[in-house]
């Protein structure tokens, strides 16, 4: 093949990496890595309240996700994100919440009930867990409100 020096990415459901060499002259190899999303998606936020749950909620869910969600807001408009409940193993798995790509909140352990606002209308969120210990997940809401009125009592 030579020489592969750009990165390069595929996204599928399974991918097989298979390196073959011949008998003779060897190199430096390569150099490869992977990410596994089992969850997620991209969505444009409305007035009317949409649901997002953690995998297999309200059963627990898998040790190694890494799931993103990302809700943008129509043009003059924000979003409003509450999480309604659930739990997750403090300190090692985190339900993470950003405003474009300022972190609003970083939730672990026991969640209750709180909302959070993305001014900038696009709000993005990271759900990641470590390799032991599952819980229940959580359950947020999310809708979308005029810039200028008041944010939604929680
Ligand atoms: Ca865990």
């Amino acid at each position: 093949m030579g020489n592969v020096s750009e990165a390069r990415q595929f996204t599928s459901r399974a991918i097989r990496v298979r390196f073959y060499t011949d008998g003779s002259i060897t190199n430096v190899g390569f150099y490869a890595t992977y990410k596994i999303s089992q969850c997620g998606f991209e969505a444009t936020a409305t007035n009317t309240l949409q649901t997002i749950e953690s995998p297999n909620y309200p059963r627990n869910y898998l040790n190694n996700i890494n799931c993103g969600w990302v809700v943008i807001a129509p043009t003059g408009r924000q979003v409003i994100v509450t999480v309604m409940g659930g739990f997750l193993e403090i300190n090692y798995d985190y339900l993470r919440i950003y405003d474009a790509s300022t972190l609003l909140t970083q939730l672990s352990g026991r969640l209750t009930r709180s909302s959070f606002t993305s001014t900038s209308g696009k709000l993005r969120m990271n759900f990641q867990t470590d390799g032991s210990v599952v819980k229940t997940g959580f359950r947020l809401t999310y809708v979308t409100q005029s810039s200028s009125s008041a944010p939604v009592p929680s």
